[in-house]
């Protein structure tokens, strides 16, 4: 069935009253659907999109970027949403990779995005929508024959609407390319409903009287989960909101909204700590679930939040290839919670392999080798026109994730950082996670770091350590005790020979701390 058929039967049939929370309104599973299957009417109509056309959905987080969303799946058509802070350069190459159709765009993204859409001679239709009416300076230009303003009024039942379901493929991802650009995830109209009742509803238990909030944006594909696909398929209610996390808006949205489940990433949960004294202990009353992921949640973190608040963050590893959380400590006993990645999600089969030969999958507990991941049934996605990455990723039904791990005793498995973050010293592997875990474990002045390597005056690879230090702290001091530990742990190749303190750690767009940013940084 058609995903976005499916979801839309659902909220037709729904009788929850507010679903989307949005700028103090709310819209019920009926307006939603409605106002969906009107757009897509409207899409239809205009006679530029066909069955398996690709369009970018440039928006902020908003209603509209929901009814885009699934009214483009509605009529075969497969949305591709991007980051709308996206560089004209990325946005560019996206155009080309994806040959896209059309694109939809935030009314305030126009003004900048406008020009690099025009000029791209890959938008073959020229379908570009914007999600208000223009402003009448923007009239007089050349170009405007060529857009369209979002329709959702008018209403349409279910019953007048023909869903397309010819197109295998509901939905695109660009993942956002640790190394090199980025690659289109493909994935079926199965992956998120099976993830939907597999994580969000039998793992996590999230259910129609939850009202969801989560701080990663739709155009990533932890947020579109979170916001999108979780609550509009189990019923339960989402706060949308726009504007990008900040600890006011946080606050905010928090004290209106009075979410039960919370979903951030571990800088998110970082920040809340560092303004711990800012909020009123009332404020967090409402959430039953903390979930963390996006990237690897330091035991540091999980061990502050845990003296500090009554329930624990869950860990979660998921991944864009994969559609969302595949593996999760939720049912770890709080003293074994920590930064312990816990157990596959059931339906969910996980392997360990060799990390220099992946054909060999590993038996022995605590041996670190590369996460393999296969996904239930047949909701193995593929990489768009990528033969080489698709015969290295995908295997037999296993998704080889670049993500390392173990398996100890008990069943549960630790991340031990990625694949394409190690490096070697005179012919030896370093992990730069495992000298970072000893220094955030062992200095609470530390809040974040990051090792990677430098060439030095010989042009030989050695290891360099980026810091994060609390305010106040003494760098000098915290130096000298930080060589002074590593000496006492590690082999000399392992030792940072330089510290570096920093005002931030460089993240991509999704979040995830980018130790490639750093190579030879300073
Ligand atoms: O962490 C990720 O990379 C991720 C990607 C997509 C969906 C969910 C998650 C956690």
């Amino acid at each position: 069935m058609n995903l976005s058929e499916n979801i839309i039967r659902n909220l037709l049939l729904s009788d929850n009253g507010n679903q989307i929370l949005y700028n103090l309104n709310s819209l019920s599973g009926k307006e939603i659907a409605e106002k969906t299957l009107t757009l897509a009417v409207n899409l239809k109509s205009t006679g530029k999109l066909s069955c398996g056309d690709r369009v970018i959905l440039s928006m902020n987080d908003s209603p509209e970027f929901i009814y885009s969303f699934l009214s483009l799946i509605s009529i075969g058509c497969i949305p591709v949403p991007v980051n709308p802070m996206i560089q004209d350069s990325e946005l560019e190459y996206i155009l080309q990779d994806s040959k896209a159709r059309g694109i939809i765009i935030d009314s305030q993204q126009y003004l900048r995005l406008h020009k690099v859409v025009h000029n791209s001679i890959y938008i073959v239709n020229e379908c570009i929508i914007v999600n208000t009416p223009l402003k009448d300076e923007y009239h007089s230009d050349n170009y405007l024959h060529k857009y369209m303003v979002l329709k959702t009024h008018n209403s349409f039942s279910d019953m007048d609407f023909a869903y397309e379901q010819n197109n295998p493929i509901a939905f695109w991802q660009y993942t956002s390319g640790t190394t090199g650009k980025p690659k289109a995830v493909q994935h079926t109209h199965a992956t998120m409903l099976l993830n939907t009742n597999l994580f969000a509803q039998k793992t996590l238990g999230i259910c129609k009287e939850d009202i969801i909030m989560s701080v990663s944006k739709m155009f990533f594909g932890y947020g579109l989960g979170n916001s999108l696909f979780f609550p509009l398929i189990i019923g339960s209610s989402v706060v949308i909101d726009e504007k990008w996390f900040s600890i006011d808006q946080l606050k905010k949205n928090i004290r209106l909204y009075k979410p039960s489940v919370f979903f951030g990433t571990p800088k998110v949960y970082l920040d809340i700590l560092h303004h711990y004294k800012s909020f009123s202990q009332n404020d967090f009353n409402s959430i039953r679930l903390f979930v963390s992921a996006g990237s690897s949640l330091p035991e540091s973190i999980a061990r502050e939040w845990d003296s500090k608040f009554e329930k624990t963050i869950i860990n979660g590893i998921g991944s864009t290839e994969i559609g969302h959380i595949f593996m999760c400590n939720r049912h770890l006993k709080k003293q074994n919670k920590n930064s312990s990645l816990g157990i596959p999600v059931s339906g969910y089969q996980i392997k360990i392999c060799k990390i220099d030969n992946p054909d060999v999958s590993i038996k022995n507990h605590n041996e670190i080798g590369e996460l393999c991941v296969s996904p239930p049934e047949s909701t193995l996605s593929s990489y768009w026109e990528k033969e080489e990455a698709n015969k290295v990723k995908y295997k037999e039904g296993w998704y080889f994730s670049g993500d390392l791990c173990s398996q100890a005793e008990d069943g549960t498995y630790t991340y031990h950082g990625r694949k394409d973050d190690l490096f070697k010293v005179n012919g030896r592997w370093v992990n730069p996670l495992e000298i970072e875990n000893i220094i955030l474990r062992s200095f609470q002045e530390v809040d974040e770091c990051a090792v990677t390597y430098y060439l030095d005056d010989d042009a030989l690879i050695k290891p360099v350590l980026y810091v994060v230090g609390k305010e106040d702290c003494n760098m000098v001091f915290l130096s000298d005790e930080i060589q002074k530990k590593l000496s006492e742990i590690f082999p000399s190749y392992k030792r940072p020979s330089k510290i570096h303190f920093i005002k931030e750690l460089p993240r991509n767009s999704n979040g995830k701390i980018y130790r490639k940013g750093l190579v030879n940084h300073c």
